[in-house]
Protein backbone atom coordinates (compact mmCIF):
# COMPACT_ATOMS: atom_id res chain seq x y z
CA UNK A 1 0.00 0.00 0.00
CA UNK A 2 1.75 3.32 -0.95
CA UNK A 3 1.63 6.20 1.20
CA UNK A 4 0.02 9.43 0.21
CA UNK A 5 3.97 10.90 0.01
CA UNK A 6 4.66 8.39 -3.05
CA UNK A 7 1.25 9.65 -5.04
CA UNK A 8 3.07 12.46 -8.01
CA UNK A 9 0.71 14.54 -9.43
CA UNK A 10 0.95 12.55 -12.81
CA UNK A 11 -0.39 9.44 -11.01
CA UNK A 12 -3.34 11.69 -8.81
CA UNK A 13 -3.93 13.17 -12.87
CA UNK A 14 -4.47 10.25 -14.33
CA UNK A 15 -6.86 8.59 -11.30
CA UNK A 16 -8.69 11.76 -11.46
CA UNK A 17 -9.34 10.85 -15.49
CA UNK A 18 -10.57 7.48 -14.51
CA UNK A 19 -13.45 8.82 -12.90
CA UNK A 20 -14.03 10.33 -16.49
CA UNK A 21 -14.82 7.40 -18.77
CA UNK A 22 -15.29 9.90 -21.49
CA UNK A 23 -12.03 11.93 -20.47
CA UNK A 24 -9.87 12.41 -23.95
CA UNK A 25 -6.47 12.64 -21.54
CA UNK A 26 -6.65 16.63 -22.88
CA UNK A 27 -7.04 18.01 -19.34
CA UNK A 28 -4.62 15.79 -17.85
CA UNK A 29 -2.09 17.05 -20.38
CA UNK A 30 -3.00 20.34 -19.54
CA UNK A 31 -2.46 20.20 -15.85
CA UNK A 32 0.86 18.57 -16.82
CA UNK A 33 2.10 21.11 -18.95
CA UNK A 34 1.24 23.25 -15.63
CA UNK A 35 3.29 21.21 -12.78
CA UNK A 36 6.30 21.43 -15.59
CA UNK A 37 6.24 25.21 -15.55
CA UNK A 38 5.64 25.76 -12.04
CA UNK A 39 9.06 23.39 -11.77
CA UNK A 40 10.68 25.54 -14.12
CA UNK A 41 9.42 29.06 -12.42
CA UNK A 42 10.70 27.37 -8.90
CA UNK A 43 14.00 27.20 -10.28
CA UNK A 44 13.58 30.80 -11.16
CA UNK A 45 12.05 31.82 -7.69
CA UNK A 46 14.74 30.24 -5.80
CA UNK A 47 17.66 31.84 -7.92
CA UNK A 48 16.01 35.06 -8.19
CA UNK A 49 18.12 36.62 -5.55
CA UNK A 50 21.76 35.82 -6.66
CA UNK A 51 20.91 36.57 -10.44
CA UNK A 52 19.31 39.70 -12.02
CA UNK A 53 15.72 38.88 -11.98
CA UNK A 54 14.56 41.19 -9.07
CA UNK A 55 12.98 44.33 -9.19
CA UNK A 56 11.07 46.13 -11.77
CA UNK A 57 11.45 45.20 -15.77
CA UNK A 58 10.87 48.72 -16.08
CA UNK A 59 7.67 48.84 -17.35
CA UNK A 60 3.95 48.86 -16.74
CA UNK A 61 1.00 46.67 -17.41
CA UNK A 62 -2.56 46.77 -18.18
CA UNK A 63 -3.09 47.21 -14.27
CA UNK A 64 -0.66 50.67 -14.44
CA UNK A 65 1.10 48.45 -11.84
CA UNK A 66 5.00 48.18 -12.75
CA UNK A 67 5.94 44.65 -14.10
CA UNK A 68 8.69 42.84 -12.37
CA UNK A 69 11.05 41.03 -14.06
CA UNK A 70 9.69 37.42 -12.64
CA UNK A 71 6.48 38.63 -13.88
CA UNK A 72 7.49 38.28 -17.26
CA UNK A 73 9.47 35.29 -17.15
CA UNK A 74 6.92 33.23 -14.78
CA UNK A 75 4.20 34.67 -17.97
CA UNK A 76 6.88 33.33 -20.43
CA UNK A 77 7.49 29.83 -18.82
CA UNK A 78 3.59 29.35 -18.69
CA UNK A 79 2.65 30.43 -21.81
CA UNK A 80 5.77 28.49 -23.57
CA UNK A 81 4.33 25.08 -21.78
CA UNK A 82 1.10 25.71 -23.01
CA UNK A 83 0.95 27.29 -26.60
CA UNK A 84 2.11 24.34 -28.58
CA UNK A 85 0.45 21.31 -26.20
CA UNK A 86 -2.71 21.22 -28.57
CA UNK A 87 -5.22 21.48 -25.29
CA UNK A 88 -6.02 25.59 -25.58
CA UNK A 89 -7.83 27.65 -27.87
CA UNK A 90 -6.50 30.88 -26.25
CA UNK A 91 -5.32 32.14 -23.31
CA UNK A 92 -5.60 35.78 -20.43
CA UNK A 93 -3.19 36.95 -18.23
CA UNK A 94 -2.59 39.44 -15.76
CA UNK A 95 0.07 40.53 -17.55
CA UNK A 96 -1.61 41.10 -21.18
CA UNK A 97 -4.13 43.65 -22.17
CA UNK A 98 -6.00 40.91 -24.86
CA UNK A 99 -6.84 37.39 -25.41
CA UNK A 100 -3.16 35.40 -26.04
CA UNK A 101 -3.76 33.50 -29.33
CA UNK A 102 -2.97 29.85 -30.42
CA UNK A 103 -0.41 30.04 -33.13
CA UNK A 104 -1.84 29.13 -35.87
CA UNK A 105 0.63 26.35 -36.31
CA UNK A 106 -0.56 24.65 -33.21
CA UNK A 107 -3.72 22.24 -32.73
CA UNK A 108 -6.90 24.76 -31.20
CA UNK A 109 -7.72 22.62 -28.02
CA UNK A 110 -10.87 22.27 -26.18
CA UNK A 111 -9.98 24.34 -23.04
CA UNK A 112 -9.29 27.95 -22.07
CA UNK A 113 -6.52 28.54 -19.26
CA UNK A 114 -6.89 32.45 -17.61
CA UNK A 115 -4.22 32.87 -14.92
CA UNK A 116 -2.24 35.40 -12.88
CA UNK A 117 1.82 34.43 -13.80
CA UNK A 118 2.82 35.59 -10.39
CA UNK A 119 0.56 37.08 -8.16
CA UNK A 120 2.02 39.34 -5.13
CA UNK A 121 5.52 39.85 -7.42
CA UNK A 122 5.54 43.37 -5.74
CA UNK A 123 6.18 41.45 -2.48
CA UNK A 124 9.14 39.49 -4.44
CA UNK A 125 12.50 41.48 -3.40
CA UNK A 126 11.23 41.05 0.44
CA UNK A 127 11.66 36.82 -0.23
CA UNK A 128 7.87 37.09 0.35
CA UNK A 129 5.37 34.16 -1.09
CA UNK A 130 4.07 34.66 -4.32
CA UNK A 131 2.34 32.38 -7.26
CA UNK A 132 0.89 31.68 -10.07
CA UNK A 133 -3.07 31.51 -10.15
CA UNK A 134 -5.18 29.49 -13.01
CA UNK A 135 -8.32 28.75 -14.08
CA UNK A 136 -10.00 26.35 -17.07
CA UNK A 137 -12.72 26.58 -19.01
CA UNK A 138 -14.35 24.31 -22.03
CA UNK A 139 -14.52 26.66 -24.93
CA UNK A 140 -18.23 27.86 -26.44
CA UNK A 141 -17.00 28.19 -29.14
CA UNK A 142 -16.80 25.87 -32.45
CA UNK A 143 -13.76 22.98 -31.29
CA UNK A 144 -10.76 23.29 -34.27
CA UNK A 145 -11.23 27.02 -34.21
CA UNK A 146 -9.56 29.76 -33.27
CA UNK A 147 -10.41 30.74 -29.14
CA UNK A 148 -12.54 34.02 -28.77
CA UNK A 149 -12.39 36.42 -25.55
CA UNK A 150 -16.69 34.85 -25.05
CA UNK A 151 -14.85 31.20 -24.17
CA UNK A 152 -12.74 32.99 -21.66
CA UNK A 153 -15.51 35.13 -20.40
CA UNK A 154 -17.30 32.60 -18.44
CA UNK A 155 -18.46 32.49 -14.71
CA UNK A 156 -16.11 31.11 -12.41
CA UNK A 157 -19.14 28.42 -12.03
CA UNK A 158 -18.23 26.88 -14.88
CA UNK A 159 -14.33 26.26 -14.15
CA UNK A 160 -13.68 22.89 -15.51
CA UNK A 161 -10.77 23.12 -12.65
CA UNK A 162 -8.62 25.87 -10.99
CA UNK A 163 -5.97 26.20 -9.01
CA UNK A 164 -2.63 27.90 -7.60
CA UNK A 165 1.19 27.23 -7.25
CA UNK A 166 2.42 29.04 -3.99
CA UNK A 167 6.47 29.57 -4.11
CA UNK A 168 7.07 29.65 -0.25
CA UNK A 169 9.21 27.41 2.28
CA UNK A 170 8.33 24.75 -0.42
CA UNK A 171 6.40 24.48 -3.65
CA UNK A 172 3.16 23.53 -3.23
CA UNK A 173 0.32 22.93 -6.09
CA UNK A 174 -3.23 23.29 -4.94
CA UNK A 175 -5.80 21.86 -7.12
CA UNK A 176 -9.70 20.96 -8.18
CA UNK A 177 -11.28 19.38 -11.08
CA UNK A 178 -14.56 20.07 -8.87
CA UNK A 179 -14.34 16.78 -6.57
CA UNK A 180 -12.95 18.68 -3.72
CA UNK A 181 -9.08 19.69 -3.48
CA UNK A 182 -5.42 18.06 -3.31
CA UNK A 183 -2.54 19.79 -2.46
CA UNK A 184 0.98 18.64 -3.83
CA UNK A 185 4.44 19.49 -2.64
CA UNK A 186 7.34 19.39 -4.86
CA UNK A 187 10.40 17.38 -3.70
CA UNK A 188 13.01 19.36 -5.20
CA UNK A 189 15.35 15.89 -4.75
CA UNK A 190 13.33 13.72 -7.37
CA UNK A 191 11.95 17.14 -9.52
CA UNK A 192 8.10 15.51 -8.72
CA UNK A 193 5.41 16.91 -6.91
CA UNK A 194 3.88 14.53 -4.21
CA UNK A 195 0.64 14.36 -2.97
CA UNK A 196 1.21 16.17 0.38
CA UNK A 197 -2.38 17.22 1.25
CA UNK A 198 -5.08 14.84 0.13
CA UNK A 199 -8.90 16.03 0.03
CA UNK A 200 -8.31 19.73 1.87
CA UNK A 201 -11.24 20.85 3.75
CA UNK A 202 -10.99 24.33 5.27
CA UNK A 203 -12.43 24.92 9.11
CA UNK A 204 -15.69 25.51 9.63
CA UNK A 205 -14.55 28.75 11.18
CA UNK A 206 -11.49 30.59 12.38
CA UNK A 207 -10.11 33.19 14.66
CA UNK A 208 -7.81 34.66 11.74
CA UNK A 209 -9.02 37.74 9.68
CA UNK A 210 -6.78 38.83 6.45
CA UNK A 211 -7.32 42.81 5.42
CA UNK A 212 -5.35 45.26 4.54
CA UNK A 213 -6.20 47.66 7.76
CA UNK A 214 -4.90 50.93 5.71
CA UNK A 215 -7.82 50.76 3.89
CA UNK A 216 -10.35 51.18 7.26
CA UNK A 217 -11.57 54.62 6.62
CA UNK A 218 -12.43 54.09 2.72
CA UNK A 219 -14.74 50.79 3.31
CA UNK A 220 -18.37 50.58 3.46
CA UNK A 221 -19.59 50.87 6.97
CA UNK A 222 -21.04 47.15 7.62
CA UNK A 223 -17.20 46.06 6.28
CA UNK A 224 -15.86 48.68 8.96
CA UNK A 225 -18.79 47.79 11.90
CA UNK A 226 -17.36 44.01 11.08
CA UNK A 227 -13.86 44.64 11.97
CA UNK A 228 -14.46 46.89 14.95
CA UNK A 229 -16.57 43.75 15.89
CA UNK A 230 -13.81 41.20 15.27
CA UNK A 231 -10.87 43.75 17.24
CA UNK A 232 -13.46 43.98 19.93
CA UNK A 233 -12.36 41.69 23.36
CA UNK A 234 -15.78 40.23 23.81
CA UNK A 235 -15.53 36.56 25.73
CA UNK A 236 -19.48 36.17 24.73
CA UNK A 237 -17.93 36.46 21.19
CA UNK A 238 -14.42 35.14 21.08
CA UNK A 239 -12.90 38.06 20.34
CA UNK A 240 -10.74 39.72 19.10
CA UNK A 241 -9.19 37.57 16.30
CA UNK A 242 -6.14 37.45 15.35
CA UNK A 243 -5.12 39.80 11.92
CA UNK A 244 -2.62 38.09 9.53
CA UNK A 245 -1.95 39.96 6.25
CA UNK A 246 0.82 39.51 3.72
CA UNK A 247 -0.32 40.98 0.88
CA UNK A 248 0.06 38.45 -1.78
CA UNK A 249 -3.61 37.24 -2.25
CA UNK A 250 -2.15 33.56 -2.79
CA UNK A 251 -0.61 33.12 0.26
CA UNK A 252 -3.18 34.73 2.47
CA UNK A 253 -5.91 32.53 1.01
CA UNK A 254 -3.78 29.82 1.52
CA UNK A 255 -3.27 30.15 4.91
CA UNK A 256 -7.39 30.70 5.16
CA UNK A 257 -7.92 27.29 3.26
CA UNK A 258 -5.45 25.62 5.95
CA UNK A 259 -6.26 27.86 9.28
CA UNK A 260 -9.67 29.21 8.78
CA UNK A 261 -10.62 32.67 9.14
CA UNK A 262 -11.09 34.95 6.15
CA UNK A 263 -9.29 37.15 3.86
CA UNK A 264 -11.27 40.74 2.48
CA UNK A 265 -10.33 42.80 -0.21
CA UNK A 266 -13.80 45.10 -0.60
CA UNK A 267 -14.88 47.80 -2.80
CA UNK A 268 -12.87 50.90 -1.16
CA UNK A 269 -13.18 54.37 -2.29
CA UNK A 270 -9.75 55.23 -2.13
CA UNK A 271 -8.92 54.83 -5.58
CA UNK A 272 -11.63 55.93 -8.11
CA UNK A 273 -10.01 53.95 -10.96
CA UNK A 274 -10.97 50.78 -9.14
CA UNK A 275 -14.63 51.06 -8.67
CA UNK A 276 -14.78 47.63 -7.96
CA UNK A 277 -12.08 46.83 -6.03
CA UNK A 278 -8.48 45.73 -6.92
CA UNK A 279 -8.87 41.93 -7.00
CA UNK A 280 -9.48 40.64 -10.84
CA UNK A 281 -12.16 37.99 -11.21
CA UNK A 282 -11.01 36.08 -13.86
CA UNK A 283 -8.16 34.51 -12.55
CA UNK A 284 -7.75 35.72 -9.38
CA UNK A 285 -11.41 35.89 -7.36
CA UNK A 286 -12.92 33.22 -9.45
CA UNK A 287 -10.29 30.36 -9.35
CA UNK A 288 -8.99 31.03 -5.33
CA UNK A 289 -12.99 31.08 -4.69
CA UNK A 290 -13.51 27.49 -6.45
CA UNK A 291 -10.82 26.15 -4.37
CA UNK A 292 -12.22 27.25 -1.26
CA UNK A 293 -15.87 26.50 -1.94
CA UNK A 294 -14.70 22.68 -3.25
CA UNK A 295 -13.12 22.82 0.52
CA UNK A 296 -16.49 23.20 2.10
CA UNK A 297 -15.59 27.37 1.96
CA UNK A 298 -17.91 30.30 0.67
CA UNK A 299 -16.85 33.21 -1.42
CA UNK A 300 -18.97 36.41 -1.83
CA UNK A 301 -18.78 39.75 -3.33
CA UNK A 302 -20.99 41.19 -0.41
CA UNK A 303 -24.13 40.19 -2.76
CA UNK A 304 -23.80 36.33 -4.33
CA UNK A 305 -21.12 34.35 -4.49
CA UNK A 306 -18.25 34.96 -6.47
CA UNK A 307 -18.82 31.92 -8.74
CA UNK A 308 -21.83 33.52 -9.92
CA UNK A 309 -20.46 36.78 -11.54
CA UNK A 310 -20.35 37.16 -15.37
CA UNK A 311 -17.42 38.64 -16.33
CA UNK A 312 -17.88 41.58 -18.60
CA UNK A 313 -13.73 42.15 -19.61
CA UNK A 314 -10.56 40.12 -19.27
CA UNK A 315 -9.42 42.38 -16.12
CA UNK A 316 -12.84 43.30 -14.12
CA UNK A 317 -12.12 43.61 -10.75
CA UNK A 318 -14.28 42.50 -7.62
CA UNK A 319 -14.70 42.87 -4.29
CA UNK A 320 -13.79 39.44 -2.67
CA UNK A 321 -14.89 38.05 1.21
CA UNK A 322 -13.85 34.88 1.25
CA UNK A 323 -13.20 31.93 4.02
CA UNK A 324 -14.39 29.77 6.42
CA UNK A 325 -18.53 29.37 6.19
CA UNK A 326 -19.04 30.90 9.18
CA UNK A 327 -16.69 33.24 8.94
CA UNK A 328 -17.93 34.69 5.41
CA UNK A 329 -21.46 34.40 7.28
CA UNK A 330 -21.15 36.28 10.10
CA UNK A 331 -19.37 38.97 7.73
CA UNK A 332 -22.36 38.49 5.41
CA UNK A 333 -24.53 39.87 8.77
CA UNK A 334 -22.84 43.03 9.10
CA UNK A 335 -22.82 43.91 5.54
CA UNK A 336 -26.81 43.07 5.43
CA UNK A 337 -27.22 44.89 8.66
CA UNK A 338 -25.20 48.93 7.61
CA UNK A 339 -24.99 48.57 4.07
P1 LIG B 1 -2.70 45.99 -1.09
C1 LIG B 1 -0.76 41.78 -4.91
O1 LIG B 1 -0.28 42.93 -5.59
C2 LIG B 1 -2.29 41.84 -4.94
O2 LIG B 1 -2.78 41.87 -6.24
C3 LIG B 1 -2.85 40.65 -4.17
O3 LIG B 1 -2.06 39.51 -4.28
C4 LIG B 1 -2.91 41.16 -2.75
O4 LIG B 1 -3.91 40.53 -1.98
C5 LIG B 1 -3.25 42.64 -2.96
O5 LIG B 1 -2.73 43.00 -4.24
C6 LIG B 1 -2.61 43.50 -1.90
O6 LIG B 1 -3.05 44.83 -2.14
O7 LIG B 1 -3.53 47.17 -1.54
O8 LIG B 1 -3.12 45.49 0.29
O9 LIG B 1 -1.22 46.20 -1.18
Amino acid sequence: MCSYRTITIERHFIDQQALHPDATGELTRLMHQLAFAAKQITKEVRSAGLSDILGVAGHTNIQGEAVQKLDEISNDVIYRAMDHAGVLCCMASEEREHMIPIPAEFHYGKYTLAFDPLDGSSNIDANINVGAIFSIHRRVSPDNTPGTVEDLLQTGRKQVAAGYIVYGSSTMLVYSTGHGVNGFTLDPSIGEFLLSHPEMRIPEHGKYFSINMGNYHYWSEGVRKYIDHVTTPSHEHGTPYSSRYIGSMIADVHRTLLYGGIFMYPLDFKDPAKPKGKLRLLYEAAPMSMIIEQAGGHSTDGHQSILDVVPKGLHDRVPLFVGARRNVAELLEFLRKYD
